[in-house]
C-alpha cells in the first residue's frame, strides 16, 4: 500500500476561500485523496491533536484558534506522501516558507497558516486515526496511476 498522510486545511484556509487551491496542488501533484470531510473541531481533539505543544507559550491561542470555525480534513496517499506533502505545505512559519509552497504564497503569519500536515509516519498514523474512521478512508485507483508511477 502506498504511504498515506493527513492533510487539514485551518480554519483561517476555510475563511479566505483556499480549500479549492489546495486541494488542487494536491491533485495535480499527482497525490489520490482516500478520504476528505469538512469538521468544527471540538477542544478536546484539538488538545489530543496538538498534544506535543501542551507545554508551549502558544499552546491555548492554537487551540482557539483551530477550534474557530470549519476546517477541511483529508488522507492523502501517495508515493513519500508524507515528506511531498510537508515540502508542498513549506515550512511553519510563512516568512521563512519558499514561495511555490502553501504556506509561503498564501500566508504571513505563523499562527495563521492555512495547513496542518503530518510531519513522520507516526504522526500520520495517530492523526489519520484521530480524525477518520477506518470506513471513511477509501481504497480505489485512479486511472492515470500508470503515468504518475514508473
Ligand atoms: P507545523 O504545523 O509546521 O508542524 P509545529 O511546530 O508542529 O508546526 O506547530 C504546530 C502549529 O502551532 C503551527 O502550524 C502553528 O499554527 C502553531 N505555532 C507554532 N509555533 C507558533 C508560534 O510561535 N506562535 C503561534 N503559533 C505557533
Ligand atoms: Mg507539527
Amino acid at each position: 500500500m502506498s504511504e498515506r498522510t493527513f492533510l487539514m486545511v485551518k480554519p483561517d484556509g476555510v475563511q479566505r476561500r483556499l480549500i479549492g487551491k489546495i486541494i488542487q496542488r494536491i491533485e495535480e501533484k499527482g497525490l489520490k485523496i482516500v478520504a476528505l470531510k469538512m469538521i468544527r473541531i471540538q477542544r478536546e481533539l484539538a488538545e489530543r491533536h496538538y498534544a506535543e505543544h501542551r507545554e508551549k507559550p502558544f499552546f491555548e491561542g492554537l487551540i482557539d484558534y483551530i477550534t474557530s470555525g470549519p476546517v477541511v480534513v483529508m488522507v492523502v496517499e501517495g508515493k513519500n506522501s508524507i515528506l511531498v506533502v510537508r515540502q508542498m505545505v513549506g515550512k511553519t512559519n510563512p516568512v521563512e516558507a519558499g514561495s511555490g509552497t502553501i504556506r509561503g504564497d498564501f500566508g504571513l503569519d505563523i499562527g495563521r497558516n492555512i495547513v496542518h500536515a503530518s510531519d513522520s509516519l507516526d504522526s500520520a498514523i495517530r492523526e489519520i486515526d484521530l480524525f477518520f474512521k477506518q470506513e471513511e478512508i477509501l481504497d480505489y485507483s485512479l486511472v492515470d496511476e500508470i503515468w504518475v508511477y514508473e
